[in-house]
């Protein structure tokens, strides 16, 4: 039992590292590690079972500080519960070029830091994902090895994204009641009141999502206990509201945005000392106080033990497969399934739409990995993510492997990166490439954070056909090229379907996207290869010695390219068809293999049904693109090729053109 005084002194640790990290930093939030400290510590010290010296223990409890901002929260917690990464010197160097302690919290960075967070909403959405991921392993593995609580501090700006409403609704359908948020009540953001901005009855809209919620002062240790006590024991997610003042136990600032965001000034500091009476000078944290803390850190080392333990003891099979799943490698047999699956294709030619092409490589993976958890915004049919293995998931049944995620692409995608990161599953998703607009900020962290989440992109151009140009991608490769540590797909049939797959599979510390055809394409790839002929990013499809002509084109229009080709190779001009289905990929070869692909033809045309941007490399500043430079428009997909010229017909035009 820790006496009201001691929590009062451990809290209050926690204010004064936030309070002076920010002041020597000269940058940063003091705020909500200030009103959110009494919250944290009973959290931390009574409930939360994790282990600094294993931090990655798989069955700890999750804690996701989704107000990012607040970072100094965390990086005090993880300082004062003994975590080796995050020693005093890094707190001292917060907001420091090489610290660990950055500005937002960056997974990777330290052990206990769960999720990137910093852009708001992200977090308590990650949370949901890990929440799933915990009940679907429990399901899996039984609760002797799977059984923990997911915990989350959000702010009013968390809530205030639309992404955390996706993400609530999905939590209250699906009863994850392992997760219990904490709601920083503090009536402050940036701008000032909240009252300037939002009038929401919170506990009416999560009730509304059918989560259980709960109202306490959240200065008051035993009421926040009791609250924690009571979620536990709930059927429902819950949310707790704890009424704070943001920055607490600043004499003047307390209660006022100008705690939110900024150093609270040496005068502001000496009053706050004052007030709560903590004489230790900055950085130093009285030794009683530490010990406590470090004696909380130690809390649940016998539960770590216990559990590996039952690990230990669990059958040979079930155990050799948990661990596994754990450390993100792959099972050794996929690879000569995908063969088997290429010799088949190379067999048979069938010329399905990639996302059917899609559909049948998923089936071989996921007949061969357990770990796959399908899933799509309500376009299962479209989008073709469903295989014979992935039956649905339902509130009442985590037997399944396919979560039907509503239409909500921005929750799914933020909860692919919860389950992503709580390890033990590769999720992939359905959605339209045109939508990958709704989940651009959650596939930039993933990319940020390096986890391997798997978007399928179906309806990816033009080829869409009369659903028009609301819902026809143009620059949407282009803008997911953009993003750094992404590889995006465009294969051009079922064998290069199936590559691409197998190397999103494979890119652990990347997340991926494959866009994908709504109409048939014919086979380009004729001839088995063992080799993944997509890992070098583009490959010559068809070689010509001498080419005059090379084309180079990705997904889809690589038909239109061999077309191409085979009239002009007819009319004697030498011509070569480069497939490109992965830029980045490529952009990682050799300067040679670079070179001798892009090579030196005196002409070089790209076809690709979206924007030129970024395909110069391939062509130069003076290659001929054949794409798109302006929106779709509704009409069956023939006639939109037509219309918009991207022809096997313009593309000979445009190089004989060039030629003569
Ligand atoms: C998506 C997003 N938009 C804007 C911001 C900038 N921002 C950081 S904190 C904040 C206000 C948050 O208010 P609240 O959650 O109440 O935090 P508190 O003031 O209590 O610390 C804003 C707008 C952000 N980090 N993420």
């Amino acid at each position: 039992m820790i006496s009201r005084e001691k929590h009062d002194r451990m809290a209050n640790a926690i204010r004064f590292l936030s309070m002076d990290a920010v002041e020597k930093a000269n940058s940063g939030h003091p705020g909500l590690p200030m009103g959110a400290a009494d919250i944290a510590t009973v959290l931390f010290t009574r409930y939360l079972s994790f282990d600094p010296k294993n931090p990655a223990w798989p069955n700890r409890d999750r804690f996701v500080l989704s107000a990012g901002h607040g970072s100094m929260l965390l990086y005090s917690l993880l300082y004062l519960t003994g975590y080796d990464d995050i020693t005093i010197d890094e707190i001292k160097n917060f907001r420091q070029l090489g610290s660990r302690t950055a500005g937002h919290p960056e997974y990777g960075h330290a052990a206990g830091i769960e999720t990137t967070t910093g852009p708001l909403g992200q977090g308590i959405a990650n949370s949901v994902g890990m929440a799933i991921a915990e009940r679907k392993l429990r399901e899996e593995f039984g609760s002797e090895l799977m059984g923990h609580y997911t915990y989350v501090l959000a702010g009013d700006g968390c809530l205030m994204e639309g992404v955390s409403q996706e993400a609530i609704a999905l939590a209250g359908h699906l009863k994850l009641n392992k997760l219990i948020v904490f709601w920083d009540d503090n009536n402050i953001s940036i701008d000032g009141p909240i009252s300037l901005a939002n009038s929401t009855d919170q506990h009416a809209r999560f009730r509304a999502c059918k989560w259980h919620t709960i109202a306490v002062n959240g200065h008051d240790p035993e009421a926040i206990a009791a609250a924690i006590e009571e979620a536990q024991k709930s059927d429902k997610p819950t949310m707790i509201a704890c009424k704070t003042v943001i920055g607490f136990g600043a004499p003047n600032k307390a209660g006022t945005h100008k705690v939110h965001g900024s150093p609270l000034g040496a005068e502001e500091i000496a009053a706050t000392r004052k007030a709560l009476g903590w004489e230790a000078e900055a950085f130093t944290v009285p030794s009683d106080v530490l010990d406590a803390w470090r004696i909380a850190g130690l809390r649940s080392a016998k539960a770590r033990k216990e559990w590996e333990e039952r690990l230990e003891a669990a059958e040979a099979e079930k155990k050799a497969h948990f661990i596994r799943r754990f450390s993100g490698e792959l099972e050794g047999s996929l690879a000569s399934a995908i063969s088997a699956y290429k010799q088949k294709l190379a067999e048979t030619k069938p010329s399905p739409a990639t996302r059917k092409a899609s559909e049948d490589a998923l089936e071989v993976i996921n007949g061969v990995l357990a770990e796959t958890i399908g899933g799509s915004a309500d376009l299962t049919g479209s989008n073709n993510t469903k295989t014979s293995q992935t039956h649905s998931i339902t509130p009442d049944d985590f037997s399944g492997r396919y979560i039907h995620y509503g239409v909500r692409e921005h929750g799914m995608a933020a909860a692919m990166n919860g389950m992503a990161l709580h390890g033990g599953l590769i999720p992939y998703s359905g959605g339209f490439l045109i939508f990958s607009d709704y989940c651009r900020p959650s596939i930039r962290l993933a990319a940020l954070m390096g986890i391997r989440v798997i978007h399928v992109l179906t309806h990816d151009s033009i080829g869409l056909g009369e659903d028009g140009p609301t819902h026809q991608p143009v620059e949407h490769m282009a803008a997911l090229r953009a993003i750094p540590n992404l590889l995006m797909f465009r294969p051009a049939d079922a064998t290069e379907t199936a590559e691409c797959w197998q190397l999103a599979l494979e890119n652990r510390k990347r997340p991926s996207g494959l866009a994908l055809t709504r109409q048939n394409l014919m086979a380009v790839r004729t001839e088995y290869e063992e080799q993944n002929l997509c890992a070098r990013g583009a490959y010559d499809l068809i070689s010509a010695s001498d080419a005059q002509v090379t084309i180079f084109a990705t997904g889809s229009e690589v038909e239109i390219a061999v077309k191409a080709c085979q009239t002009l190779t007819a009319k004697g001009i030498a011509t070569r068809v480069v497939s490109v289905p992965c830029f980045e990929l490529f952009a990682e070869q050799s300067e040679d293999y670079q070179q001798a692909i892009i090579g030196t033809s005196p002409v070089k045309i790209a076809v690709e049904a979206g924007i030129r941007q970024g395909w110069d490399h391939f062509i130069g500043n003076d290659g001929i693109f054949i794409g798109m430079s302006s929106f779709g428009a509704s009409g069956p997909y023939k006639d939109l090729y037509k219309h918009f010229g991207i022809t096997p017909e313009v593309v000979v035009a445009s190089a004989e053109a060039k030629l003569s």
